[in-house]
C-alpha cells in the first residue's frame, strides 16, 4: 500500500510539473508570434560593434512596459531585472558592451501591465577594432619579494613566500545609463604558490581592451581560510594601467611601475 501511495504521489508531482512546463512553453509560443498575443516588442540595435563599444538596444512595445529583464544566456541567468511602478513607457533603451569576439545574443524580456510577457533576442557581432590584447603578465617585483609573507613558517622555509594572485578590473557600461562606467571584475589569475615563476600566460583568456580605457590592477597573497593579504601596501588597493599614451608607438610591453611600493609589472600586449 505504501508503495502505491508513493507511486501515486510521484505521478501527481510528475503530472504537475509537466503541465507547468507545457504551459510555460505555450506561454512563450503565444508571446512569440501567436495571433492571440496582444503584447509585443521590437528590438533594434547595431548588428556589429567593436570591443568595448557601447551597443544601444532600443526596446519598443505596442503598449507600456512595466518590467524589463535582460540575459546573455537565454535566461539561464538574468543580468538585469527592473520593474518600474509607473512603467517604462512604451519604449526604453538598454546599453551593453562586450570584449569577447564573435556573436553575442542579447535576450530581452518585457512584461506589460497585465502580466503578459514576451522575450525577443538580437545578435550582435563583436569585432576587434583597435583593441589591445593582453597576452602575458609578469610581476617583476613587489614589496618584500623573496621574503616572508607567511610568518607562520621559518625564514628558511619556502612556504614563507607569498602565494600570489592578481586581479584586473575594467570599466563596463551601466546597462541603464550610457554615461556611467562602473568598474567590474574582469580577470582573476590562478594563484602562484610561494611566488612560483610570477608569469601568467593569459593569451587564451581573450583579454581585449579598447586602448582608451584603463584597467585597475591589484594583487594579493592568499592565506589559509580564503583570506588574502594585500601586497601592494594599500590604500590605494589598486593601481591604474593606461594604454592611451601608447596608441601611436604600439609597444609590445607596457610596464606598471610604482617605485615606493617596489611594484613592477610588465604586460605583454598585441596591437591590431
Ligand atoms: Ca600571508
Ligand atoms: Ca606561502
Amino acid at each position: 500500500m505504501k508503495k502505491i501511495i508513493t507511486l501515486f504521489i510521484s505521478l501527481l508531482i510528475l503530472s504537475c510539473s509537466s503541465s507547468d512546463d507545457s504551459s510555460e512553453v505555450n506561454n512563450r509560443i503565444n508571446n512569440n508570434g501567436n495571433s492571440n498575443a496582444t503584447f509585443s516588442i521590437d528590438l533594434t540595435s547595431n548588428r556589429t560593434a567593436v570591443v568595448d563599444e557601447i551597443i544601444s538596444v532600443d526596446i519598443t512595445g505596442n503598449e507600456n512596459i512595466m518590467t524589463l529583464e535582460a540575459s546573455l544566456d537565454d535566461f539561464q541567468t538574468t543580468i538585469f531585472n527592473q520593474t518600474n511602478s509607473s512603467s517604462f513607457g512604451a519604449s526604453s533603451t538598454l546599453y551593453f558592451n562586450f570584449d569577447e569576439l564573435g556573436n553575442k545574443t542579447i535576450s530581452i524580456k518585457a512584461i506589460n501591465n497585465s502580466g503578459e510577457e514576451i522575450i525577443k533576442t538580437i545578435t550582435v557581432t563583436i569585432l576587434r577594432g583597435d583593441a589591445v590584447k593582453i597576452t602575458s603578465i609578469e610581476v617583476v617585483s613587489f614589496s618584500n619579494i623573496h621574503n616572508t609573507w607567511d610568518p607562520e613558517f621559518l625564514n628558511t622555509d619556502v612556504n614563507r613566500l607569498a602565494d600570489v594572485f592578481l586581479l584586473l578590473r575594467k570599466p563596463k557600461v551601466n546597462i541603464i545609463d550610457s554615461s556611467s562606467f562602473p568598474l567590474r571584475d574582469w580577470f582573476r589569475s590562478e594563484t602562484k604558490e610561494n611566488q612560483g615563476d610570477l608569469i601568467w600566460d593569459v593569451s587564451s583568456h581573450n583579454l581585449y581592451i579598447n586602448p582608451n580605457f584603463s584597467l585597475r590592477y591589484s594583487m594579493a597573497d592568499v592565506d589559509d581560510g580564503g583570506m588574502s593579504q594585500d601586497i601592494m601596501l594599500g590604500p590605494p588597493f589598486e593601481r591604474e594601467v593606461t594604454f592611451v599614451e601608447h596608441i601611436t608607438t604600439q609597444p609590445t610591453t607596457i610596464t606598471l611601475s610604482i617605485p615606493n611600493i617596489d611594484l613592477e609589472v610588465v604586460f605583454t600586449v598585441e596591437w591590431n
